[in-house]
């Protein structure tokens, strides 16, 4: 029987500190809580997995796992938070300072990661037996920080300091060979609770270790460098999320990484097959399915074809059948990257087995297609392998039951355009699943205030698993409803003004209309649109300091890829209009800007529930889905946003008078762009010419980093593609004018009100247990596996 919270705190604590609680650091508080939550699950746990070995499951594939903070988020879905505040009273310390002290496990990059995280949420709540896959990264994501506003990267060691939330189980390691390398995969397993429920998820997260700590004979002779050569090869395989792959050792460790994870969890999934249904491997796809999330786990469908000709004798026919109906691919974007491929090479180096796989699926697939009638040049498109290319992306729609986009616009363009003659042949794979974002973390946990008016309002919590409950409420806003909105918004701004002091140093007015874009930096997702607005606005103000409009902050946060000069070239363009603006005496506070550093899930929590305008401003087309546009509506921020991702199924759920939607169209895009002429706006659109020319005319400083210059080039004159081709200058005049009618529109507080408690109460079909289940129903084949309750048998 396991003991209560406030009793097993004290010893957990004081077996991390070896002192007195009392004595005991707030670190070592935050180990010892966190450590009494895992003990409080431990036998749940445990029958869980359990539970699901026996049965059909599905198994969560993916690179990035973005989990953000773990403690208030178990002791919320567990009903402990109140234990856990009053442990700590008894000792006169504060829950809230105690959580500040977790560090994010930013084991990703931004959205596809965050949805991953989300996704495993769901399943848990919904008792679902699904299980994620990924790599244990000893640094996350890199740290942040900016230097005269340029981003300067920095190593997170997230759990060097402990982590009670991942489990060793050396019992369960497997050892995966390359060519030139053997190492040990150890599993380190991390409980995912539910809320209000008795199971306990696991999410694998991998770790690469030697097969000996160093070479003995090596160090004794006194060749001390020799002897760890090894050992740090084998490190770098889970030592970074990824790595620089701009050079060929570079995309080696990749490949490295992505095979990794692959084949350990494949082994471990097959064992487990093994154990319950016996040897013969054929029946496998009825109790397992894969998810790939995006192409980074490929790999996984030539290993398990490896597997199980190699080490459970099938033929080729028998695997190809088993591994045909176990994968599902789901696609997070039209651009570039997502049709990730890798040099041959790489592979002959690294695995020739798998090599020789993915040759023969080559083969195979060139013959179904010539006897399917195919047209030569499209099978040479399709074909998995072309000269020295492999095509990941291919393997993928070859080998999958199920391809899936993420919202419903995105799912048509791959249909039609990006994955067409998949299409054309395979119809009845293709399904769409609209993303979702887990209203625990996103409204529960991180709006406090407004998780009270809807339990006050809808008379019961239930929205809380069930959010689509909140759409019987859109029409019962009463005046005193949409003031007690208009107050709590007011509120979570106060709090998050002092947050922002605190960690930016930067005074921010919490009436003012606090405007946030916040995601990853890519030049797809227009960062720059905005931030021409505010340089726009501030010529405007400067022009006629009269001018009569409302006073705004202006919130961004973003990352740059490492290796993407353009995008930071718009953070440090971004400061640099901060550092003018914020500080021009003309100006006084009437617009600030304020770049969070090191953006991440816990600058989030605080950021989106203060947020009364959502940037959502990608070329249409472009942006697969989004989730924050959903975090941002669950919070009561109005869209302002084009016709793209998900942000059309949010103006089909609040309708056009609650969300403000601008700009061309992606069907509308390839007629503009034939005769796009970016130059003809810069003459012609009132203030564009002003706002381009500042970033070369001295106005703003590049401190000789020459980023500005190249800025304006990709915008007018781009040597080797079109110039602009994010149409940014295209859709500038349309952004503008809905931007300045939306900060008019804010001056009506309860018209206002009423927009955000529609899109609050409308936000149901955007929780991500609506797609967990639509993932369960359609493509996993899964039912709910709760575990026994001993309760209901006393
Ligand atoms: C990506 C897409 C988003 C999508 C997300 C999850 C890759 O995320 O671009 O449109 O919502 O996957 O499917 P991101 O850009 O945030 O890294």
């Amino acid at each position: 029987m396991t003991q209560n919270l406030p009793e097993t705190f004290a010893t957990q604590v004081r077996a991390v500190s070896g002192r007195p609680v009392a004595k005991s650091t707030t670190m070592e508080l935050w180990q010892g809580l966190s450590a009494a939550v895992v003990d409080q699950i431990a036998d749940r746990w445990s029958e869980t997995t359990e539970t699901y070995a026996k049965g059909r499951q599905e198994h969560y594939f993916s690179a990035e796992f973005l989990m953000g903070r773990a403690l208030l988020n178990n002791l919320s879905n567990l009903g402990l938070v109140d234990d856990a505040r009053s442990a700590l009273a008894e000792y006169g310390q504060d829950l809230s300072l105690v959580l500040e002290e977790e560090a994010d496990a930013a084991l990703g990059n931004g959205g596809l990661g965050r949805l991953a995280a989300c996704f495993l949420d769901s399943c848990a709540t919904l008792d679902l037996p699904v299980a994620g896959y990924g790599i244990l990264y000893r640094y996350g994501l890199f740290k942040q920080l900016f230097n005269n506003g340029f981003q300067t990267e920095h190593p997170d060691p997230w759990m060097e300091e402990g982590y009670p939330f991942v489990i060793r189980r050396e019992e369960e390691a497997r050892i995966v060979s390359y060519a030139d390398l053997t190492v040990r995969a150890v599993p380190y397993d991390m409980p995912i609770t539910g809320y209000g429920t008795r199971n306990v998820n696991t999410l694998r997260l991998w770790k690469a270790e030697p097969i000996e700590e160093f070479d003995y004979d090596a160090f004794n002779s006194q060749r001390f460098t020799d002897a760890i050569v090894d050992r740090e090869r084998t490190n770098d395989i889970s030592r970074v999320l990824y790595p620089n792959d701009t050079t060929f050792e570079g995309k080696v460790l990749r490949v490295r990484q992505q095979y990794f994870f692959c084949s350990a969890s494949l082994q471990a999934i097959v064992d487990n097959y093994v154990a319950h249904h016996g040897e013969d491997l054929r029946g496998f796809a009825a109790y397992n399915a894969i998810q790939l999330n995006d192409t980074h786990p490929v790999l996984a469908i030539p290993e398990l074809m490896r597997l199980l000709m190699d080490v459970h004798g099938l033929g080729w026919e028998d695997a190809w059948e088993v591994v045909s109906k176990t994968f599902a691919y789901t696609n997070h974007t039209v651009l570039a990257e997502a049709l990730e491929t890798w040099e041959m090479t790489i592979f002959d180096r690294l695995f020739p087995r798998i090599c020789e796989i993915v040759r023969e699926i080559d083969r195979r697939f060139r013959i179904d297609m010539a006897e399917r009638g195919i047209d030569q040049g499209v099978v040479d498109y399709m074909a998995p392998v072309s000269g020295n290319t492999v095509r990941m992306a291919w393997i993928a729609c070859y080998a999958s039951y199920s391809i899936n986009g993420v919202a419903a616009l995105h799912t048509e363009i791959i249909k039609r355009e990006t994955l067409k003659e998949w299409h054309a042949i395979w119809p009845e794979r293709f399904n769409n699943k609209t993303n979702g974002v887990t209203p625990r973390r996103w409204l529960k946990q991180c709006n406090p205030r407004l998780a009270a008016l809807l339990d006050e309002v809808t008379g019961s919590d239930a929205w809380v698993t069930d959010l689509a409950v909140l759409g019987d409420f859109t029409d019962a806003a009463t005046d005193a409803v949409l003031d007690a909105l208009t107050e709590i918004k007011r509120e979570n701004k106060v709090d998050f003004a002092a947050w922002v002091k605190e960690r930016e140093g930067i005074d921010i007015d919490p009436d003012a209309i606090f405007d946030v874009q916040i995601k990853r930096l890519h030049e797809y997702k227009r960062q720059l649109l905005n931030a021409f607005y505010v340089l726009d606005l501030y010529f405007r103000l400067k022009e006629n300091p009269g001018l009569d409009v409302p006073k705004r902050v202006f919130i961004f946060g973003a990352k740059a890829a490492p290796g993407y000069i353009r995008a930071k070239g718009v953070i440090k363009l971004i400061n640099t209009i901060a550092e003018l603006v914020n500080n021009d005496a003309d100006i006084d506070g009437r617009i600030k800007v304020v770049f969070i550093h090191n953006y991440n899930v816990s600058p989030a929590e605080h950021i989106i529930p203060a947020a009364d305008v959502s940037e959502q401003i990608s070329t249409a087309g472009k942006e697969a889905s989004g989730t924050s546009n959903m975090k941002f509506m669950m919070n009561g921020a109005l869209t302002l946003g084009t016709l793209d991702g998900a942000n059309v199924e949010i103006l089909d759920a609040v309708g056009p008078e609650n969300a403000y939607i601008f700009g061309a169209t992606e069907d509308e895009l390839p007629e503009l762009r034939k005769n796009y002429d970016p130059r003809w706006h810069y003459e012609n659109v009132p203030g564009l010419k002003r706002v381009l020319d500042a970033l070369v005319d001295g106005t703003l400083d590049d401190r000789g980093s020459g980023w500005f210059h190249d800025l304006r080039w990709s915008l007018l004159e781009s040597g080797y593609e079109p110039a602009d081709v994010y149409y940014v200058l295209g859709d500038f005049a349309a952004y503008r004018e809905a931007k300045d009618r939306m900060a008019a529109d804010h001056a009506d507080a309860r018209a206002w009100a009423r927009r955000t408690w529609v899109n609050i109460t409308q936000s149901g079909r955007f929780s991500s247990d609506r797609t967990i289940r639509d993932y369960a129903d359609e493509v996993w084949k899964l039912e709910p596996t709760p575990i026994a309750n001993p309760a209901d048998e006393a």
